[in-house]
């Protein structure tokens, strides 16, 4: 197994300003580590059989803007993360098929329109669960994957490589601490209701709620990875009292006054 290959990687993904990035076996999709696991027809082996390691990184969505949401301001942040993501890792593969390891990258989402996963609310290939293999992080009760840095702060996207790279631990730490923030603050009651316990979203009742906003250009709503208390952005941004999100607590009034304002503006 190549390390030297691993480290041209670490080395572009740093040049590239992507803060996290990690790799896995392709063979790990094989062993399932909980239920539901990814069905086989969702496994790297089974999308592109030459695949040998997984790489996934992950750019995160910058909190003090996250906490306008739902608003444009978001909605402009998420689409900015999105294209760095798909142009960095179609960059990475680039770079590893000059130095003879042909690789792919995958969308970071894979749907045409909201519209699509109103009917059908899954895409061909997961991202979270590829970072959760890749040791990048652990399944919150939001279903998000929860990261050190970022929290569920983060977004991912995937390559597939013919190089044979040595693989991340997967993180045996649990990072959810179960407060239930993100399932009190859902909207639309998506998370840890009857129907769709610990780590299960209703997946089309979240879908639903997203295309109400999308229409309104203030889309994707965002609360469930606001109110997670996970990751040290909270530490940088000086977000760690979440009285700040208690519209009732004087201290922080001007934080709503603020978020209020970018809320009027931009969408519908
Ligand atoms: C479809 C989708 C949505 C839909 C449906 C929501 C949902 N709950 O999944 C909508 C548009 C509503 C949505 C909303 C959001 N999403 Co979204 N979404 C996706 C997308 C495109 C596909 C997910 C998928 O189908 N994967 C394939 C299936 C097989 O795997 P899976 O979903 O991980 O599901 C497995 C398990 O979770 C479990 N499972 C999940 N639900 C259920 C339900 C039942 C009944 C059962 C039995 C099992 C089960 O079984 C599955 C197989 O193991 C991914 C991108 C991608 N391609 O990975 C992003 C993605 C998951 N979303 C992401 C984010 C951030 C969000 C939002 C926070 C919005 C936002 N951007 O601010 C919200 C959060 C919603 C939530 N709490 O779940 C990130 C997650 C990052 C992270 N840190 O984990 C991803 C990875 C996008 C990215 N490129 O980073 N999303």
């Amino acid at each position: 197994m190549s390390n030297t290959i691993r480290e041209q990687i670490t080395g572009k993904c740093a040049e590239l300003d992507i803060p996290l990035v990690g790799f896995a076996s392709a063979s790990s999709w094989d062993t399932p580590r909980f239920e539901p696991w990814i069905p086989p027809e969702f496994r790297p082996r089974a999308l592109w059989p030459e695949v040998k390691t997984v790489i996934v990184i992950g750019i995160h969505v910058s909190l003090p803007a996250l906490e306008t949401a739902p608003s444009i301001w978001y909605h402009e942040v998420y689409r900015t993360v999105n294209t760095l993501l798909d142009t960095s890792a179609y960059r990475i593969a680039l770079f590893l098929g000059t130095r003879g390891f042909p690789s792919i990258s995958l969308p970071r989402d894979g749907y045409g329109s909201i519209e699509v996963l109103k009917e059908r609310p899954v895409a061909f290939f997961s991202h979270r669960h590829a970072a959760y293999l890749a040791g990048l992080g652990t399944f919150g009760i939001n279903n998000m994957l929860l990261t050190p840095q970022f929290g569920p702060r983060v977004r991912f996207t995937t390559l597939f490589t013919t190089a044979e790279i040595r693989p991340d631990p997967v993180m045996e730490k649990d990072l959810c601490i179960r407060c239930m923030r993100c399932s009190k603050i859902c909207p639309v009651a998506a998370i840890g209701s009857r129907d769709y316990p610990e780590g299960i979203t209703d997946k089309r009742t979240c879908a639903t709620r997203s295309s109400e906003l999308h229409k309104r250009y203030i889309s994707p709503c965002g609360l469930c990875i606001k109110v997670c208390p996970a990751g040290e952005d909270r530490v940088k941004f000086r977000r760690k009292d979440m009285n700040i999100y208690n519209e009732k607590t004087d201290e922080f009034s001007h934080y709503h006054e603020a978020w209020n304002h970018v809320r009027s503006y931009g969408g519908k």
